[in-house]
């Protein structure tokens, strides 16, 4: 094959590989469909152990299209979830970043496999800046609209995809029924892999945008794309670039995660078996 990975050859079908996927994860789990899927974030993974019962876990790099993660301290594995309530959730610990530079369709890659394997629902989980001076490293808040600012998208073509209520009112409406302390923001999605200046967060807030990071609104797209209904949460590990008088780094992030990763996987947990 003349290229490093399927999804790099412009002549393949994006959709026929995440079929494909799909069916290799059917086949390495034994769960011929899932219910609803999750990218779990920094400082989210800890959700996959507190929701249900792993019935099977897959690297990532066994099923055609992902890769291994880029980043430590993101898990490269798939899991099949047996939930409480009887449903079967795909949890995502692998996801690609658009700062990897592999092109927007192996960031999008592990949604429309989410998709080909049955799921209804996506959820779409994030560590994130803040801009809201509230919300301290450590806050879970939903994401309630999104601006993208990557210049980019996960459609081709002419492909027009209505966004209205992209981040379903409803799922969100379902999570506060959990949590009715649980704030929300729009998620303005930079390339990365740099944080912002501080000059940067004021004109994400001044074009109404609350939270700032790297990554879900590509996803949120193709999800919508795909059908799927999506619910959009962030961890706020830190207050973004200038909001924060100190200056951000990565291992501030991954400690943040750290101490939240109980609370916001228990919160998750309640929350994905009312959806
Ligand atoms: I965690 O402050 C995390 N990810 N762009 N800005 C951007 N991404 C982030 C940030 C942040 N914190």
């Amino acid at each position: 094959m003349p290229y490093a990975h399927p999804l790099d050859d412009p002549a393949a079908d994006p959709f026929a590989i995440a079929a494909q996927a799909a069916q290799q994860i059917a086949e390495l789990t034994g769960v011929a469909q899932h219910d609803i899927a999750l990218t779990l974030g920094s400082g989210w993974s800890k959700a996959a152990d507190l929701i249900g019962e792993t019935t099977a876990t897959i690297p990532a790099d066994e099923v055609i299209g992902f890769s291994s993660p880029a980043v430590v301290g993101h898990v490269g594995t798939l899991r099949s979830v047996l939930l409480p309530n009887g449903k079967r959730a795909l949890v995502i610990g692998a996801r690609t970043h658009y700062y990897e530079n592999h092109g927007v369709r192996r960031v999008v890659h592990s949604v429309r496999t989410a998709a080909a394997t049955g799921a209804k629902i996506m959820i779409l989980t994030n560590g994130a800046g803040g801009i809201k001076e509230t919300w301290t490293p450590g806050t879970p808040v939903l994401i309630s609209d999104h601006i993208n600012l990557t210049a980019d998208s996960p459609l081709e073509g002419a492909t027009f995809v209505d966004l209205t209520d992209l981040y379903s009112a409803r799922l969100r409406d379902v999570a506060r029924t959990i949590d009715a302390s649980l704030d929300e923001g729009v998620y303005c999605q930079f390339r990365g892999p740099h944080y912002e200046t501080p000059a940067e967060v004021q004109m994400a807030k001044a074009i109404g945008g609350h939270i700032v990071g790297m990554s879900t609104a590509l996803e949120a797209i193709a999800a919508r794309q795909a059908g799927m209904e999506i619910l959009g949460m962030s961890l706020i590990t830190n207050l973004a670039a200038g909001i924060q008088k100190t200056p951000l780094s990565h291992e501030e992030v991954i400690e943040a995660g750290r101490n939240a990763e109980a609370t916001i996987g228990a919160l998750l947990a309640r929350i994905v078996v009312e959806l």
